[in-house]
């Protein structure tokens, strides 16, 4: 096992890293900007070191800076969290050639699935059922009017470079398809130096539903269910639960096993996300995540494992430490993104924390390197708090959380804390009746 591991991140990801590391007996050095020399990661942590200053290309993203810290350290691996370079491939195979350990998947399957096209493929050869779309790449316009009538309208136009919801455009009829397709190319290229592009049918009103997959490297893998991600505003997720609400056991087993099945013959090594959008009762492969995602406590709570703790095992060498038979979800758990962003518009609210209380009680988890004092620095994500509850069915979760936000003081900054009380009003919610559109509808209404 490691002595020492260093954490290329800041914020509550920082901090659930260097928890692991203590329950396991782990060294963890800290990282950080000038603008986080007070930060709690750098705090918390054993040991830290000023990377750099506050841009984070010049801090967080700048490999040699994480490179020399791991040798002025001492440290063997490193976490890369979520975002920064953790799914840079050309990172890793620089980490791998300083005889260093990546707490993660090898640089070959992060750069397989960064390349949108090549992951879909991939995963279709696997097994893995893909929305209808075009075999590859589309090389120009006749193709694509080609293609777009053969599936039908309405399609979509994405990136191959994209994913997250950059580089996409829509085509409603054969009267779109055109200009679809050249934006999307050109701005593809502009965005990433990539102009290539591929077409799927458009699916109106789905659901995301993500499978969290987790493997050892050597072909073995199991997976821990699905989370529901529908609730997001401009592709930033604002509410996550687990089970899904449209999900039930038979058809979590039979895309689990598809997925597991699919990251054990890759050799896949670590947490991995298989994303999808589910609807009418089937699911179609959009992405790949080669990362722990923010939502991950969800699948912890359900699941009743660290995931950051299996991490660090599979990045060790050491074989997964529960198998299929053994996990299965308990309950239902719910997380909520508190921001340092101003409603109704979502307009970043950096500054200073006058009062800090985190609720607490049965079933309630709160991950957060928020203080009171802190100053929230302008430079980076407005991920200020992630609320996370569970309880023996949903309806207890949803209680749970509104007891919980009742509970919560953060004073001195604005956050989004006053629309999680106005979702948890709503029918739908309570219902668990929602699409990847619901929340940008409800927005969308006046009074809101
Ligand atoms: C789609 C889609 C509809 N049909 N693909 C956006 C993020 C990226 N991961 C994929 N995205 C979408 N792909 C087809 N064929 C709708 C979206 C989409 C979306 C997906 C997941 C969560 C939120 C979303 C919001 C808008 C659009």
């Amino acid at each position: 096992m490691f002595r020492k591991i260093l954490i290329a991140n800041r914020g509550e990801i920082a901090l659930r890293v260097v928890r692991a590391c203590r329950e396991m007996g782990i060294r963890s050095v800290a990282v950080h900007s000038t603008a986080d020399a007070d930060a709690m990661h750098v705090r918390m942590a054993d040991e830290a070191l000023c990377i750099g200053p506050p841009p984070a290309t010049d801090s967080y993203l700048s490999i040699p800076a994480i490179i020399s810290a791991c040798e002025i350290t001492g440290a063997e691996a490193i976490h890369p969290g979520y975002g920064f370079l953790s799914e840079n491939a050309s990172f890793v195979r620089i980490v791998e050639d300083h005889a260093l350990t990546f707490i993660g998947p090898s640089s070959e399957h992060i750069r397989m699935m960064g390349d949108k096209i090549t992951a879909k493929e991939t995963m279709r050869a696997l097994g893995v059922p893909c929305v209808p779309g075009s075999d590859g790449g589309v090389a120009d316009l006749e193709a694509a009017r080609g293609i777009a009538a053969e599936i039908g309208y309405p399609v979509i136009v994405k990136a191959t470079a994209g994913g997250g919801g950059r580089g996409m455009k829509l085509a409603r009829t054969a009267g779109e398809i055109d200009i679809a397709f050249q934006t999307a190319r050109s701005e593809a290229k502009a965005a990433f130096g990539n102009a290539e592009v591929y077409i799927e049918k458009y699916l109106g009103r789905p659901r995301h539903i993500e499978i969290q997959v987790f493997g050892d490297g050597k072909g073995n893998a199991v997976h821990l269910g699905e989370r529901d991600c529908s609730l997001q505003r401009r592709h930033q997720k604002v509410l996550e639960e687990s089970p899904g609400p449209a999900i039930d056991a038979a058809t979590r087993a039979r895309i689990g096993a598809i997925c597991a099945e699919a990251v054990a013959k890759l050799g896949y090594a670590g947490a991995g996300t298989i994303e999808f959008l589910y609807e009418d009762g089937e699911f179609y492969f959009i992405e790949m995540n080669t990362r722990l995602q923010v939502e991950h406590p969800v699948t912890e709570a359900v699941y009743g494992v660290d995931l950051v703790r299996e991490q660090i095992r599979v990045a060790a060498g050491l074989p997964l430490s529960f198998t299929q038979d053994e996990l299965g979800p308990q309950g239902h758990a719910i997380e909520v993104r508190i921001n340092a962003e101003r409603l109704p518009n979502f307009a970043p609210c950096p500054g200073k924390v006058k009062t800090f209380h985190a609720p607490g009680g049965l079933g309630v988890r709160m991950d957060s390197a928020l203080y009171g004092g802190y100053v929230i620095p302008p430079y980076y994500d407005s991920l200020i708090a992630k609320l996370i509850v569970q309880g023996r069915d949903r309806p207890e979760a949803l209680a749970r959380l509104r007891r919980a936000l009742d509970e919560i003081i953060i004073d001195g900054v604005e956050s989004t804390l006053p629309l999680f009380e106005m979702l948890l009003d709503e029918p739908d919610i309570q219902r668990g009746d929602y699409t990847i559109h619901w929340l940008e509808r409800f927005l969308g209404q006046p009074g809101h």
